[in-house]
């Protein structure tokens, strides 16, 4: 009856039950990917994010109705949600609680290293899961976009440098970020959007991810063939995310 439910049983996974009770279960994915690329919209995908290992605590107030809601009305094309706890101070009701309130894409922003927690994205509300291509092996980010992909999510993989976009580039993959901030020195370089933008070939979506505040930015990256913009800190960081978004 139910197809995710089928492809979870079929991996013995314990949370179909997870699945099965989930009011998302059924519902379908709202692509990220033609959303980024539509026309009519901005490419932003704007992130609710508490807190974060390199700066703390960011906003400790702000609603993820509120802001998410705000978010779409001044033009984001989709939503990106920490569920992470202890790094992010995020958590899965706030995914879910951005799924009744907005009809756009969501990412689910997490370390998912293992299939429960995909099954888990798709039971919480989410259209889009991320891997982190430093976290895992290249077979492993292979054989979990793979899997994300027959419960109907789409993927997005995120990539430091080179190395490690020649290394785990597959064909399960939607969407393709390259993270400037660095996950060692936390320091960020739009450098490596610009020097890794022509190596991820054409039929991915480019993300360019982290450290994004000025508008120029954003043009100059577009200009550079980035497709979609993630940003956080620079709207969270406002006591109104929402209206930061609107600047
Ligand atoms: C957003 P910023 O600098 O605009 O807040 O960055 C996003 O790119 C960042 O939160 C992020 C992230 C991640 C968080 C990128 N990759 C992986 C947690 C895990």
């Amino acid at each position: 009856a139910h197809k995710a439910a089928e492809v979870a049983e079929n991996k013995s996974l314990v949370p179909v039950k997870l699945l099965e009770k989930s009011i998302f279960f059924d519902s379908e994915v709202v692509s990220m990917k033609k959303y980024i690329t539509r026309a009519d919209k901005t490419g932003i995908i704007a992130e609710f994010k508490r807190k974060s290992p390199s700066k703390g605590v960011i906003n400790g107030s702000a609603s993820v109705e509120a802001t998410t809601i705000g978010y779409m009305q001044a033009g984001a094309s989709a939503l990106s949600i920490l569920t992470d706890t202890a790094f992010f101070g995020g958590k899965n009701e706030d995914l879910s609680t951005a799924r009744k309130y907005n009809f756009c894409p969501l990412l689910r922003k997490d370390f998912i290293i293992d299939e429960y927690q995909i099954v888990e994205a798709k039971s919480i509300g989410a259209d889009c899961i991320l891997l982190i291509a430093a976290a895992l092996t290249p077979e492993k980010l292979a054989s979990l976009a793979s899997f994300a992909k027959s419960l109907g999510l789409e993927v997005l993989m995120e990539v430091h440098d080179g190395e490690e976009l020649d290394r785990s580039l597959n064909s399960h993959l939607d969407l393709v970020g390259v993270n400037n901030r660095s996950l060692k020195t936390f320091e960020v370089s739009l450098n490596t959007s610009y020097s890794l933008v022509d190596r991820i070939p054409q039929e991915f979506v480019k993300i360019s991810e982290s450290g994004i505040s000025a508008p120029e930015t954003l043009v100059e990256l577009k200009q550079a063939g980035f497709d979609g913009f993630l940003i956080g800190e620079n709207f969270m960081k406002s006591s109104r995310p929402e209206q930061a978004a609107l600047n």
